[in-house]
């Protein structure tokens, strides 16, 4: 009978699960772990520091809504996860991690990078879990994937101890009937609460939608989009929750957000938690009378809304969105709100004619909206945008749309700078035949700048635009500490890499820049183009609609908006 490993029971099991990729810096106890991985056949895609390896992997897992992997040494190794873990608990991403720790037998008598790494990582995941007993590795990677794609989904660690590793059990004992097994059932909302949401719909004269990333794991977009147009219900989203239905669709009325949020009378919350990001869906962002509707897998999330929730539906966004489509027929239809489709499309049209509409300084360094704009034009319909920074966020929130579900990538709701040039690596790996623009302030671009070695190394094709305004946000009155970086060459440093650089000083040579690089990508090169931006564009000292493009975003002529 042939002997295994615990380290060859885990890789084997991650294959057995159907792991094709895999996040991770080499390190000891984990080291025969990973090179069995790479005798069965998974994807070892070596990174520069473990944070990145965890935010690789939330995007990878955004865009297939799988579970995603990513592994690291014992120590160091794990602590360095840290961050990512946090980002994408509270981002409720369905990461899983794999540390190796020091021999469990030895706990307690200081040995090698001995520390607690399972208290550690209680605080930032949603599951944490220790390998003890060979028999039963299948059963435990097998929840661990398992726990964090099901309900509300979440990073989830296993701690791996040295001794448990590299101990051998013949392979006839271990249980291997968990490894695979996948759990597929989605959850259909209570029959009388979606009636009472046909109900309050029917009742509705300013109905909205405001979505999140639920319908992405659910992937519920083509029900969510048949809901809209069934019923042609004006919908927002959360900026990570783009796409779900495209931006330029006719019931999407971008620049009237905070109007519609203020002025709806009933607002279905659909797979997004009711926290900061949305205003907590309560007065002042909404309307203090407005009828709430909550369509969560979370049935917590329900219970300790920070609103209260008239119509509570706990379900999954895509069987509780066709309980809807079945439950509407004959009680609502594409004429039902078409007065408050007009009144939001009419919003936006004097939004786009004011005084003032689309201009920004130009007696400086080439403005942040500018550069966003030429992205933006420059962009592939599909094209997976990843943007870190801070006015380069916000900015970019506003400046560049995106029209597929997942494919827009973000600091998120924990803010997390840094998390722009993993995201790509992560996205690339993802899906290889997208276009992937990787849109980075100059400071977070300096805090994981190492992946483009990984990017390049692994030949993972990236196109990386950096606002380069010379520090951490934008400071008008240089006041603020700590803020200078100077303005960096980024674009030698790819360089240096082996990757293709270009500076970019004038507004008029953003596009060409843009070609160029991204004609290098296209030959299987990571390129940077390094934009030179004003320091002093603030955004939030100018009103919203004075950045708003939306008027170049025009729509086919049978989707015409308030139609
Ligand atoms: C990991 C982390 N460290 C620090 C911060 C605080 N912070 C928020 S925005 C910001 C500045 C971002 O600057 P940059 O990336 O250059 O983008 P810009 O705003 O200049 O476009 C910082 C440091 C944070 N949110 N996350
Ligand atoms: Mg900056």
């Amino acid at each position: 009978m042939a002997e295994l490993t615990g380290s060859e029971i885990l890789a084997k099991c991650l294959k057995k699960e159907g792991i094709e990729d895999i996040f991770y810096i080499m390190g000891g106890p984990m080291l025969l772990a990973e090179s069995t991985c790479i005798t069965e056949g998974i994807r070892m895609i070596d990174v520069r520091h473990e944070q990145a390896a965890a935010y690789a992997c939330q995007a990878y897992s955004r865009l297939r809504q799988t579970p995603s992997v990513c592994m690291a040494a014992s120590g160091p190794g794990v602590t360095n996860l840290i961050t990512g873990m946090a980002n994408a608990l509270i981002d409720c991403c369905p990461v899983v991690a794999f540390g190796g720790s020091s021999p469990i037998s030895q706990f307690g008598r200081q040995v090698f990078q001995e520390i607690d790494q399972v208290k550690l990582m209680e605080g930032c995941c949603k599951h944490v879990d220790r390998v003890h007993n060979l028999k039963r590795i299948p059963q435990q990677v097998n929840f661990a994937l398992q726990r964090a794609m099901s309900g509300k989904p979440g990073p989830v660690y296993v701690d791996m101890p040295g001794d448990i590793l590299y101990q051998k059990i013949d392979e006839n004992l271990v249980d291997w009937s968990f490894a695979g097994r996948k759990m597929d059932s989605r959850p259909l909302g209570d029959p009388r609460q979606v009636g009472a949401l046909v109900k309050a719909l029917a009742e509705a004269k300013q109905p909205l939608i405001v979505s999140g990333s639920g319908v992405i794991w659910s992937r519920a977009w083509t029900e969510m989009q048949a809901f809209v147009e069934a019923a042609g219900i004006p919908f927002y989203t959360t900026p990570q929750g783009r796409g779900v239905v495209p931006d330029d669709h006719a019931c999407s009325f971008l620049t009237m957000r905070n109007a519609a949020f203020a002025d709806a009378d009933l607002i279905i919350v659909l797979g997004t938690r009711m926290n900061y990001i949305i205003g907590h869906a309560a007065p002042p962002r909404f309307g203090g009378n407005a009828k709430i509707a909550r369509i969560d897998i979370d049935p917590e999330e329900i219970a300790a809304a920070a609103r209260g929730v008239d119509i509570p539906i706990v379900g999954d966004c895509k069987m509780v969105l066709q309980q809807l489509l079945d439950g509407i027929k004959g009680k609502v239809t594409q004429d039902s709100y078409k007065a408050w489709r007009q009144k939001l499309a009419d919003g936006e049209a004097q939004k786009r004619s004011a005084a003032g509409a689309n201009r920004y300084a130009e007696d400086g360094d080439i403005h942040p909206v500018r550069m966003l704009e030429e992205i933006k034009n420059f962009a592939k319909r599909d094209a997976i945008l990843c943007v870190d920074g801070q006015e380069t966020l916000n900015f970019g929130r506003q400046t560049m749309p995106t029209f597929s579900p997942g494919h827009r990538l973000n600091s998120g709701p924990f803010g997390t700078m840094g998390v722009g040039l993993p995201f790509g690596v992560g996205a690339k790996v993802a899906c290889p035949d997208k276009q992937v623009i990787v849109v980075h302030g100059d400071g977070s671009m300096g805090m994981n700048a190492m992946e483009m070695d990984t990017a390049i190394r692994h030949k993972i094709p990236l196109l990386i635009v950096i606002s380069l305004n010379g520090g951490w946000t934008g400071d008008p009155q240089r006041e603020k500490p700590g803020r200078d970086l100077g303005y960096m060459r980024y674009d030698k440093m790819c360089e240096a890499f082996g990757g293709y650089g270009e500076y970019v000083t004038k507004p008029e040579d953003i596009r060409p820049a843009l070609e160029r690089a991204q004609a290098k990508v296209d030959e299987g090169m990571v390129a940077l183009v390094n934009v030179r931006t004003d320091y002093r564009a603030r955004y939030g000292g100018v009103r919203f609609s004075d950045y708003s493009t939306w008027r170049c975003c025009a729509l086919p002529p049978s989707r015409e908006r308030g139609r």
